[in-house]
């Protein structure tokens, strides 16, 4: 890549990435070894209409996991090189039920739950200039409580909601049992994709019913624990908080060194 890859997420809170797809990428550029740049805006949406993206090689890609698989073929850093297509498709497996399914119970504990929302929100919206923070804010609500709807995950009860997020817990704490990581003795992208969706809810101030599910589970907590201090030892958060991660194989960190 001629130029630092530039990451397009949302502004960090609670010193975190709280968008979980945000957090997964940039926990797997820690692992992988790529260096990068954050940008951070609630408005730049990308080109599919989501964060993150990132812009690279003069092209903007959207995505977490197409920006994933156009980085490992570009840099030739894959940690999941090495895995055998049993591995690769339980890996897909696990991906899907996270970012597909446990991740709608994310937006429904911060956004429609009404023990965290208030507390989530003022944090999220803190920096918005405060005439227009209440219009923001309930724009915002409105179209996240609009796409948990359509999903279809909010037409049922609390109790059923964080009932399903917990069999999601219970099938990761199974699969995962005393590996330290889930395809094998080395982290890979589904990691990323775990800690992502996991540490966003585990190490967020605003306790909640589904902070509680998590804790529950103690080798989901210890694994997330684990990966935090090998991807984010200096963040009081989950991590994501840095403006700027220099990846210790790239020239830059002489620089900063004679800093
Ligand atoms: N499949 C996408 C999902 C990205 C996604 O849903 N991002 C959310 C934030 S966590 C977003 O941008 N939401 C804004 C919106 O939908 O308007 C990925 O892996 O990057």
């Amino acid at each position: 890549m001629s130029e630092k890859l530039v990451v397009n997420n949302f502004p960090p809170i609670f010193a975190s990435q709280f968008s979980p797809f945000g957090l997964k990428l940039e926990s797997w550029l820690r692992l992988a070894g790529i260096s990068y740049r954050n940008e951070w805006s609630f408005r730049k949406l990308g080109p599919k209409g989501k964060l993150p993206f990132v812009a690279t090689d003069g092209k903007v890609i959207g995505d977490s996991e197409l920006i994933i698989q156009y980085l490992a073929a570009r840099t030739g850093k894959d940690p999941d090189a090495n895995l055998n297509l049993d591995a690769r498709a339980e890996g897909l497996m696990i991906r899907r039920m996270v970012e597909e399914h446990f991740y709608f119970v994310i937006l429904y504990s911060r956004w429609q739950d009404e023990a965290v929302w208030p507390a989530f929100s003022a944090e999220v919206f803190r920096s918005v200039p405060w005439p227009i923070r209440g219009l923001i804010r309930s724009k915002a609500q409105k179209s996240v409580l609009q796409s948990i709807f359509k999903q279809g995950l909010s037409r049922h009860e609390p109790s059923e909601i964080y009932g399903k997020a917990r069999a999601d817990l219970e099938a990761l704490s199974i699969k995962l049992g005393s590996k330290p990581y889930f395809l094998g003795p080395e982290p890979t992208l589904t990691d990323t994709s775990v800690y992502g969706h996991l540490a966003n809810i585990l190490y967020q101030p605003v306790t909640g019913q589904l902070q509680q599910e998590i804790r529950k589970f103690d080798n989901l907590c210890d694994y997330c624990d684990r990966l935090k201090a090998i991807w984010w030892p200096k963040e009081e958060g989950a991590g994501g908080s840095e403006a700027k991660f220099i990846a210790p194989d790239q020239a830059d960190v002489s620089q900063r060194r004679s800093a």
